[in-house]
This record gives C-alpha cells, structure tokens and sequence, in this order.
C-alpha cells in the first residue's frame, strides 16, 4: 500500500478504525471524556465535519479534541467553513460520483490558499456516494445522484479514475446513517482494481459487520452515529478488535 501519511493501522491489525465526530454532535464539555475513551478503546484516527452547515465553534472543538488526544485530527469537511487550522490534516475531498462542479473544483479553489496557509497535510480524496436506499443529506446538499449500488463495474471504474487522477484515498460513502451500508461485494471488486487506500463508511451498526468489511478489503473503516445511539460502553473496543 502507498504512503497513507496521518492514516495509520495498529500493527498487526488488517484495517484502521476511524471515529467520525459530527461537530453539532457534541459539546465543548464532554470532549475530554469521549475522545479519551474512544483513543483508550483503539480509534487509530478522528474525522471532523458534517455534511450540514455547523452550528457549534468548531474551532474552539477541534482545538478539545486535539489537545485531549494523541491520535490525527482530520478534517471531513461539508465545506470550506469547516475548516480550521486546529487540525493535523484535512481529507479534500473530491465527490467524483457526481457532476456537479461546485464539489470538483469549484470549493478546492476556495479552500485551497487558506488550507495551505494553515499547514493542514492534505489527504486528496476520491469521494463516492454509494446509493443506500433514501436520499443522503450528502445528496441533497451537493445537488448530485449517488451511483447506483448494483453498478459494480460503474462503481471500480470510478474509484479508478479517481486514482488514475492522482487522489491518494478512495472512499466508499454509504451516507452517513445509511440503512444500507457498502456491500462487502463492492469493497472486493473497487479493492481489486485500486492500489490506493480504501475508506468505507456509512450505516456500518456493528462490529460483525465492520470486520466482513474488513475482510473484503476496505483498509479504513468510519463509524459515526452507532457510537452516538450505542449504550455499549466498549463499543469502539469491539469495532477496533473487528479491524484484526
Ligand atoms: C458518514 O461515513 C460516515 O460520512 C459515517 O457514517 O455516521 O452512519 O457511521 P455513520
């Protein structure tokens, strides 16, 4: 595998366990708490954004996040105003599986002189919205199509443009609460094709079905809203025991 810079796995372990948290998820008081808990528990990296416009400070939260932990901060950004020199890097994110050209140029020349000036370490992304079943917030708010889930060779031969362009991840996106979740199936076709890192996210609800995940190929795994409705207290332990 090439290079994943910020994204590391654990040795030993197949895949790496990202937690994503949704910045209007969370207040500035019970940072220290989770992010000790969710690091002790095995998270390799944190994803910072929303896919909504955010009401918090986020830059006040990145900076709890960041001086509580000693695992990556990324940025997952909605947009440019989510981004925040309180970070160790930012995921720029290209949405390949539309055509809408606000989401394939139009916001990285926005965002780039300011993501530059803060010395963010930038993760170039091909971001692929995977059909799950509804419409995704990720839908609506970039006015673009998902591509259809029963599209396997559709679905790789983006994934491999996107790193024929020169994008460092492939991200596999279910949306995030997705009712479906990427299949394992099309995790093995992108995985066979591409030599660059694959994140799969969305809708993933449970540790058994991260580590089929896992075992079809994806490298790094996101979990977000089951960590937030979840009253397992070793919840993250067992999803990162799932990446071996
Ligand atoms: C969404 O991939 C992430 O962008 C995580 O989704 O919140 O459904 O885990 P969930």
């Amino acid at each position: 595998m090439k290079d994943t810079g910020l994204l590391i796995k654990k040795e030993g372990y197949r895949a790496g366990l990202i937690v994503l948290i949704d910045p209007d998820k969370i207040e500035i008081g019970e940072v220290k708490d989770k992010v000790n808990i969710y690091q002790k528990q095995g998270a390799d990296a944190f994803f910072f954004g929303s896919s909504q416009p955010v009401k918090n400070n986020i830059h006040a939260l990145a900076k709890e996040i960041r001086d509580n932990s000693k695992i990556p901060l990324i940025l997952f950004p909605g947009s440019s105003e989510q981004v925040t020199p309180n970070a160790d890097g930012i995921l720029f994110i290209t949405l390949i599986s539309g055509r809408n050209p606000d989401y394939l140029i139009e916001h990285h020349v926005k965002a780039a002189p300011f993501v530059k000036k803060m010395g963010l370490k930038v993760l170039p992304t091909a971001y692929l919205l995977i059909e799950c079943g509804y419409r995704t917030s990720v839908e609506r708010v970039s006015r673009t199509q998902p591509l259809p889930a029963s599209n396997i060779p559709n679905i790789v031969a983006h994934a491999l443009a996107g790193e024929m362009i020169g994008m460092r991840f492939v991200y596999l996106e279910a949306g995030s609460g997705a009712k479906n979740p990427v299949s394992p199936e099309i995790i093995a076709a992108v995985k066979a094709e591409i030599s660059v890192p694959l994140i799969v996210g969305g809708g993933i609800r449970t540790p058994e079905y991260a580590k089929t995940l896992v075992e079809a190929g994806a490298d790094f795994i996101v979990v977000g809203n089951v960590l937030e409705r979840s009253d397992d207290k070793d919840i993250v332990r067992k999803f990162s025991e799932s990446m071996k």
